[in-house]
């Protein structure tokens, strides 16, 4: 099992019930398997071009747990510090995406469907679309906390 080294991110696993030849179950309840109250879900699909690279943004506030439940694709991290690409192909095992981390999501398969459970509805000012303007957001954050503010 890989292991998450950037901030503000960690990988869930779901519970998986095993019916036989009847499929299985996952579950996500919100603060028992997912570390936020989930508000909005979205998925991501019907990606004809497998070289789409998605996301390139960083989120202020939102919180999102990734789950890839058909097919796979690739979710590229980077805390501003630390970058590294996590490879999502079982459905039960996902990725939380806290705030302040700058995401990328590629190398999709055809079949991939990306669901997205969210902690906030859609913001658009949450979004910080610019990496140098990430950089500089997260490095204000930080001399922020170090000076005692939040
Ligand atoms: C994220 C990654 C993992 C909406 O109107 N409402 C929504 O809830 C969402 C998610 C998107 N949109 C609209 C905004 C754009 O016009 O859908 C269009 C595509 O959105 P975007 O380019 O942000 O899609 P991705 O795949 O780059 O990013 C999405 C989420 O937007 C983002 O929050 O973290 O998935």
């Amino acid at each position: 099992m890989i292991e998450i080294i950037v901030k503000n991110s960690k990988l869930i696993t779901l519970p998986r019930i095993d019916d036989g030849i009847d499929g299985s179950i996952s579950v996500a309840e919100n603060f028992k398997h997912i570390p936020f109250a989930v508000k909005r879900v979205y998925y991501i699909y019907n990606l004809l071009n497998q070289k789409a690279i998605r996301g390139k943004h960083a989120h202020k506030k939102l919180e999102q747990a990734l789950f890839c439940i058909n097919g796979s694709c690739e979710i590229g991290l980077d805390d501003g510090t630390l970058h590294q690409d996590i490879t999502l192909d079982t459905p039960n095992t996902g990725i939380y995406l806290g705030v302040e981390l700058w995401h990328t999501m590629k190398n999709f398969s055809d079949n991939c469907i990306l669901l997205v459970l969210a902690s906030d509805v859609y913001k658009k000012d949450d979004y910080i679309r610019d990496y140098d303007e990430f950089k500089k957001y997260i490095d204000l954050r930080r001399r922020r906390r170090l000076r005692g503010g939040n």
